[in-house]
């Protein structure tokens, strides 16, 4: 291979380098940009983003603006998530609702796509479907969990 061949490889070299630069400095620019976006009102757990906007409502009306931003109404898979949404609750002084329910089969709580929950948090006694009508999930400023009637207006967290 001949001087052509290796004045294109250094041509490279120089390239990646720039790029390696560039990289570096997009990726400091992002980290600060993470903090700006995520405060006061955002959490980063792995890969998740929860986020409240202030609103409340009930379940569906906080399922429905969830998803028509894209995301979907909090639904905790395990104890550092639930801890995210828990500060969240504490910081707004609100209850917030999940997305889990037992609206199609008493007793049996799901995810909105219809799986089984894999994750629970209960308060001692709860689910206790008080008077029969709760079947939408809530979240005490404990972090803890109660069954509670769709119908109330609870503050809005949603995941993306
Ligand atoms: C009943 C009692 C309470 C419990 C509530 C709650 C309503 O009033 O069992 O101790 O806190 O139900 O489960 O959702
Ligand atoms: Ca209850």
């Amino acid at each position: 291979r001949g001087d052509s061949g290796l004045s294109e490889i250094n041509l490279l070299k120089r390239q990646v380098s720039t790029l390696e630069g560039q990289l570096r400095a997009l990726q400091s620019s992002f980290s600060k940009y993470k903090k700006v976006i995520m405060f006061p009102n955002g959490r980063i757990v792995g890969e998740k983003i929860f986020m409240t906007s202030g609103y409340e409502g009930n379940f569906d009306s906080l399922k429905q603006r969830c998803s028509q931003a894209g995301g979907q109404l909090a639904s905790p898979q395990n104890a550092a998530e639930n801890a995210a949404i828990q500060q969240i609750v504490v910081l707004y002084n609100k209850l917030v609702f999940l997305g889990i329910n037992d609206i199609q089969t008493e007793g049996r709580f799901k995810y909105l796509n219809g799986e089984n929950i894999v994750y629970s948090n209960w308060q001692t006694r709860e689910p206790n479907n008080d008077k029969g009508i709760e079947d939408c999930v809530e979240v005490y400023s404990s972090g803890k969990w109660n069954d509670k009637s769709c119908g109330e207006k609870r503050l809005i967290v949603c995941e993306f």
